[in-house]
Order: C-alpha cells, then structure tokens, then sequence
C-alpha cells in the first residue's frame, strides 16, 4: 500500500511542511508541500532527510527496567505499573513538590498539554519545565517586561521585503534555514543586512555591515546604538510619545554609552556602531532577528529588554515589517511554553498563582490544583544534588548532553531515587534511567506543533507507533493507574486545550487541516495574526526599561585566557540522535571540532586537524583544531552535537537570575597542545 502522509518537520522552529512517502509501513521518502504557507516547497538538508531516522534499527521499542545497573526489556504492564507505583510512593513518602516533569519541545502540543496536566492535576506540583529552559525563556521573560507578551510580534513572510535586518546572535542559515533563504531573498531585494556575531557566520558575508563584537557584549553594543540614535536624533518621536513609557529613564541609562565607550567593551570601532545604528534608524522597515547568543548569557533577559528598547525607539515594532524576530529553536518549543509545560503558567501563559485562573482548571479538571510556582529546570537540578528533589520524569530531553556543565548534571540525575525517561533512542540520560519508556517520533502521531512565527500547525500519523504507544498515551496510562482517567483523543485534547486557554480558543484540528493559524485565535472565526502589538502594545503602552553592561560570569584571565562560546551546525540538531543516525548528515562534520583563530593557533603552535585539549574549570576534551578567522582572537567556538565528545563538559551553569538559563555562550577556557 502506498500513501502520502502530509506533516510538520521535526527538527527546527521553522515548521516546513512535507510529506512522508510511506509504502507497506515503511516510510521510503520526504516530498516538500508546495502549499504550505512557511515552506513552500523548500526545505533544508535535515528536512529532506526527516524520515531515516525514524525507523532506524536502533530505535527503542520496549520498555527497560534497570534491575541490578542493568536494563532487562519487560513488558508495557509491568513497566507501567512499576512507574506508577514508584511515583504514590514516593509522593506519599515525600509530597508532591519532591517530584518534576520535563515536558519536551519534541513532542506535540497535546501531548504537552498532557504533560503539564500530569504535573498539576494527577502529581500534584507545579514542577513541570522544558527545554525552553536552555534557550528562549530569556525571550519570554524579556519581552512579556517591555510588551506584554513574551512571542515573535511579526511573521516571516514580512522578511523578503524588509529595508533593513538586524541580525544578531541568530545564525538562520545554519539553524533556521529556510527564514535564512527569506533573509537571503530579502538581500537580493535589497534589503540592508546587518550582523552582529563573535563569529563570521555566512549571512555576514553578505552583509551591508558585519560586527564582530566579543561574546557577552551586547547590551553595550545596542545601548551605544541608542545613545548615537538619540544624539542624530534619529529616533520616532511620535512612536516614543503615543506608544511608550519609561523614556527618559532609558535616556538616562544609554548617556554613558557612547559608541566610543563601547568599543572598549565590544572590541568593535566606534564608526561601524554609528554606521549600524543609522542604518537601522533610518529604514523605513527594519526589523531584529535574534537568537541564542543573546539568551543563553547571563544578562540573557536583558540582552533582550535592550533590543525592544532599540525597537520602540525607532518605531520599529508594533505594526507590519517591522518588529522582533526570536528564532524560536525547536520544532514545538513555542507550543511547549504555549501549553504550559512551565513551572509558573497554565496553557495560555495564565498564571499558577492567579486565584481566578486556578478555580477555571480546577473546574474543568476536577481537582484541587497546587498554588506555588514551580522549580525551572535549572533548580530541578540543584534541589536533587541537595536531595531535596527525590524523582524526575523526563519526556524527550537528554539533559546529560544539553544541559551546562555535564558533571553536574550527572550528579544531580544519580542523587534521585527514581528516574523515568521517555525516549525514541537511549540517551545518555536514558542510561542513567531505572525505567526507558519507549515513545514515539513524529511520524506516528496525530498532533500540533507550534513554529516560530507561532503558527499552529498539523502533524499526521504515517506509521503506527514502533513501540506501540506513543508518549501522549503512556502518560495517559500512567495517570489512570495513579487514579485519573485523561481524554486520548488529540482533537480533543486541542478542544479542550482551546476551551482554557484563550489566545487558542478558536483553534481546531479542522481550521488547521490545510496551512494552520497564528496565534492569538481569540474566536472561532478569527483568522489568526501574523502581526502582534498592533495599535497598542499587549501591556498596554510599550516600557523602556533600562539596562546595563555586565560582563559575563566568567572572563578570561591568565590562566583561561579564552572565551569559549557554543553553536550549531546546518547538519546536525542538538544531541545528534536523529541527525548522526542518517548517513548523509554524518558524512559532514563527523567529529566534534574546536575553531581557534590563526594567530592564537600559531601563538600555540598548532596548524587545522591538530588534536588539541580544551579545558575549562569544568572539565576537559580532547578534539581536533579548525584553524579559521570566523573567530577572532581570543574567542574558540565548539558545535555541542557528539555524544561521544561532549561539549558541555565544558560550558559553565552560571545562569540569569531572571529566566534562569545557562551562560552556554561565554566561558573562560584554555587549550593545549597534544
Ligand atoms: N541545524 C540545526 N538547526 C537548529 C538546531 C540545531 O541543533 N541544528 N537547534 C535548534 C534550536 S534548539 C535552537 S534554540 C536554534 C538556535 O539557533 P541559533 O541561536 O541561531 O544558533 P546558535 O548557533 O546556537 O547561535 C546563534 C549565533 O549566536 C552567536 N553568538 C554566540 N555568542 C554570542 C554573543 O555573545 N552575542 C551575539 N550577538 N551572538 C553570539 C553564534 O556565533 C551563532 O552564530 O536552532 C534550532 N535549529
Ligand atoms: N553547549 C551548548 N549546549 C546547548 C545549547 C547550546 O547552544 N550550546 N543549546 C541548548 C538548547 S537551545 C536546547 S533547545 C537544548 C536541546 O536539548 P535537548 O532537548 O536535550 O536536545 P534534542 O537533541 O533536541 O533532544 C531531545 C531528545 O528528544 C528525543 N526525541 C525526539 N523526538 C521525540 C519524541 O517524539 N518523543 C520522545 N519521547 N523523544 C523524542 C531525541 O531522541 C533527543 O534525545 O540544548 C541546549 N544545549
Ligand atoms: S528549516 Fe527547519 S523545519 Fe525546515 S526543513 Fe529544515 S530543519 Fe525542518
Ligand atoms: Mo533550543
């Protein structure tokens, strides 16, 4: 038999559509959908190959039970039962909140929706968190302070026409690639192109201007940029005066900025500021786009806060091309933190806390909810090494692998008494589990994911699931044995999901079936918005807020005389599970690498492939050296996709008092020569 299964990528925030080829229950090939709003008909080299990993021979397919450090497979009844004992137990020993879920951006949306249910209404707690976490959560909690909602305003069919993009700390040709080719459409229109990375990524090539600013420096950079804005007068008074507050504190904040006091701190010439900051100023339509080198810091919230300052200075937000562009990173990361799978919000970003908000889910779920916020990943983390945290249910997450520094982690996971991890292969997290329980990837699922440009889209079942369930089923199936009956149905899972949470309200699986909607949906006939804060902010009047240089928490020194920052390549995703599982992604860039700049690696005495040690206050690995100047002096940078050569050894877990996320991008490191 053979059929055409139309469904949403896996991989990034983007949302590219295709179809699954299937024939006789195997799935042979990827075909693009030429109709589908986000991809139309492109897609990137994972994207082509989204199906090999799927029935890969290493995929698991029963659940293990770890008796004596060792996994035995056993059945799905007493895998099963076994979890569901062990989590009463430990809840009627300890109490709800010594218990946490990770939910997982792989996942679908009802799925997650599951999850956060799970936690709340059938554990108890309001420990539930995701890998947000590790990556836009300072998006979140920035932009909610300065607008009132914490997604991307506007959407990506505004960029091929934009006079001017800013993109810093984003790298869409490797990790969004298919925005990247609107970028690169946006350019051939002629469109002003400014970058603004430690490292040369390819988008600079083809830049108006490229800024090599130092890792860790940004909020120098952007405030310099309004301070010369101001100066020029350049900024949109009416804008300033009709839809913002809070001005004159931020005037006050970006005085000692000045382009040349800036430089010092950014390593950039004064000039290509003042360049950067008129030609952002004086477009008609600019707009930022950013990611993870401006999150993943510790003044990740305010390296955020900083950009929609520069935005509402400019007028650059709050109507059609123009606006903030956080390259959301996984496939349903906006749909994980729209669900609610955070440890202070239900579905909807409603507050945990909210009496009002509480009484409503109590009532639909019939029971009594917990009151406190939560634990964020990062103290999930702390709370078991202090032994405070007794068990963790993990869905779709090898923090192992992902999360900073990877000792640490490792002791915190081996401190609990029970760990549970749903996985599709055995993780490093996996291992250090007492039971795996099997899920199921993408292909064999009905569902939603979210992109980027918040965009609720379908994903379709091609094969039935290879362990049989698939993860929405399995927490179903633990909850009924914990006394909880949920809905299975995914279409009315999202029903439900709509029915309480009101920027989803007019969602459905029917209103969905052929290019999906953007949220906010507030009704049933409400065709979606491509474009937040128009007229008004969601806040209300947009809030300057102002923000200071602060370097990060480690700096180079003596003994660790460099920055090490951390990224992403175009053929590998994250953890490698699925991306090192497909030989034609393998075949580039193998092995793990370390980028040092010609003149330390001459200074060092090393030429490109030679093995080099890295070594932080962390820990240390041994890879080979690519001597290149994408970076300049003083700055190495690491991809963090191998398994066996694990970069995160390295990275530093100092995070954001805020958002609470890791400084994966600066820390201090050293090298030595083998
Ligand atoms: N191919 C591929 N695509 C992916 C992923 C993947 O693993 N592989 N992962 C997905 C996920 S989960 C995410 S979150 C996104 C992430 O997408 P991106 O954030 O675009 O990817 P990164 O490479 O982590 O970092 C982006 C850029 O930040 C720069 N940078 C580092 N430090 C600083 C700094 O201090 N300031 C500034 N301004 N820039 C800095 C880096 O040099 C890099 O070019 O990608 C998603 N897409
Ligand atoms: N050094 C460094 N480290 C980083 C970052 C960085 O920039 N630098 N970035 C951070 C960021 S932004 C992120 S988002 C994290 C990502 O960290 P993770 O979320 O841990 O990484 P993924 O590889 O996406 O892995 C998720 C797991 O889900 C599994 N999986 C996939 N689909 C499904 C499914 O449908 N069901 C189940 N049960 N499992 C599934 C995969 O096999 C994989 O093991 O990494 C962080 N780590
Ligand atoms: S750009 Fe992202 S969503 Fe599109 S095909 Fe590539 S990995 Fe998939
Ligand atoms: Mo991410």
């Amino acid at each position: 038999m053979m059929k055409k299964v139309l469904t949403t990528c896996p991989y990034c925030g983007v949302g590219c559509n295709f179809y699954l080829d299937v024939r006789d229950e195997r799935i042979v090939g990827v075909i693009p959908a030429k109709s589908n709003p986000v991809s139309k008909g492109y897609l990137c080299v994972k994207g082509w190959h989204a199906h090999e990993p799927v029935q890969h021979p290493d995929r698991l397919k029963k659940p293990l039970l770890k008796e004596n450090g060792r996994f035995k497979e056993v059945s799905w009844d007493t895998a099963l039962d076994y979890v569901a004992k062990r989590l009463k137990g430990i809840k009627d020993k300890y109490g709800p909140d010594s218990l946490a879920v990770c939910a997982s951006a792989r996942c679908t949306n009802e799925e997650n929706y599951l999850m956060m249910k799970f936690a709340r209404a059938v554990l108890g707690t309001n420990n539930v968190d995701h890998c947000a976490r590790t990556c836009h959560a300072a998006t979140v909690s920035g932009l909610n302070q300065s607008f009132g909602s914490g997604a991307s305003t506007n959407s990506y069919d505004e960029l091929p026409y934009m006079d001017c993009i800013l993109i810093i700390g984003s790298n869409p040709t490797e990790a969004h690639p298919i925005v990247g080719w609107r970028v690169r459409t946006a350019i051939d229109n002629g469109a002003k192109v400014i970058v603004c990375d430690p490292r040369r990524i390819l988008p600079a090539e083809s830049a108006e201007l490229y800024i090599q600013q130092y890792p860790g420096t940004d909020i120098a950079l952007i405030n310099a940029m309004i301070n010369f804005i101001l100066k020029e007068n350049l900024h949109d008074k009416e804008f300033i005066e009709k839809r913002t507050e809070g001005f004159d504190e931020l005037r006050q904040a970006v005085s000692d900025y000045t382009p040349e006091s800036a430089a010092e701190i950014t390593g950039v010439e004064p000039e290509a500021i003042k360049k950067a900051a008129r030609i952002y100023a004086s477009s008609k339509k600019a707009c930022i786009m950013y990611s993870l080198g401006m999150t993943e810091h510790t003044v990740g919230t305010n390296n955020i806060i900083s950009m929609a300052n520069l935005a509402m200075v400019t007028g650059h937000v709050g109507k059609e091309f123009s606006g903030l562009y956080p390259m959301r990173g996984q496939n349903n990361v906006q749909g994980a933190c729209d669900m609610g799978a955070l440890p202070n919000v239900f579905s909807g970003y409603q507050s945990v806390t909210d009496g009002e908000v509480r009484k409503k889910f109590e009532s639909a779920w019939g029971v009594k909810l917990p009151e406190a916020a939560g634990l964020t990943l990062t103290d999930m983390m702390f709370k078991a090494i202090e032994g405070k945290l007794k068990c963790f249910y993990i869905i779709g997450e090898d923090q192992v692998r992902t999360d900073p520094d990877t000792h640490m982690i490792e002791r915190a996971l081996k401190s609990l008494e029970f760990l549970v991890v749903h996985e599709i292969f055995l993780t490093e997290t996996a291992k250090l589990a007492d039971v795996v329980l099997p899920g199921a990837s993408y292909a064999e699922k009905e569902g939603t994911f979210t992109c980027a440009e918040r965009r609720f889209q379908r994903v379709r079942r091609a094969i039935e699931p290879i362990s049989g369930k698939t993860d929405g089923d399995i927490i179903i199936e633990v909850s009924k044995r914990l006394g909880y009956e949920m809905e299975s149905e995914p279409s009315k899972i999202c029903d439900e999901m709509a029915s309480l949470s009101p920027i989803y309200s007019g969602v459905s699986f029917e209103r969905i079936e052929e290019s999906g909607l953007q949220w906010p949906v507030p009704a049933k006939d409400h065709p979606g918005t491509p474009v937040v804060h128009l007229g008004q902010f969601r806040r209300g009047l947009g809030k300057f807020i102002p923000v200071t240089h602060k370097p990060p928490a480690e700096v180079p020194d003596r003994e660790y005389p460099f920055i090490l920052s951390t990224g992403r390549l175009l053929f590998h995703y994250n953890t490698g599970t699925m991306t090192t599982r497909v030989s034609n992604l393998l075949r580039e860039f193998p092995r793990n690498f370390v980028e040092i700049n010609p003149d330390d690696a001459k200074a060092i005495g090393i030429r490109s492939n030679a093995k080099v040690k890295v070594v932080t206050r962390r820990g240390e690995l041994v890879v080979s050296a690519q001597v290149t100047d994408k970076v300049k002096r003083r700055v190495i940078w690491m991809p963090f996709h191998y398994s066996n050569e694990p970069t995160n050894v390295l990275t530093n877990s100092a995070f954001d008092p805020v958002c609470r996320t890791g400084e994966y991008k600066a820390c201090a490191a050293k090298i030595e020569k083998i």
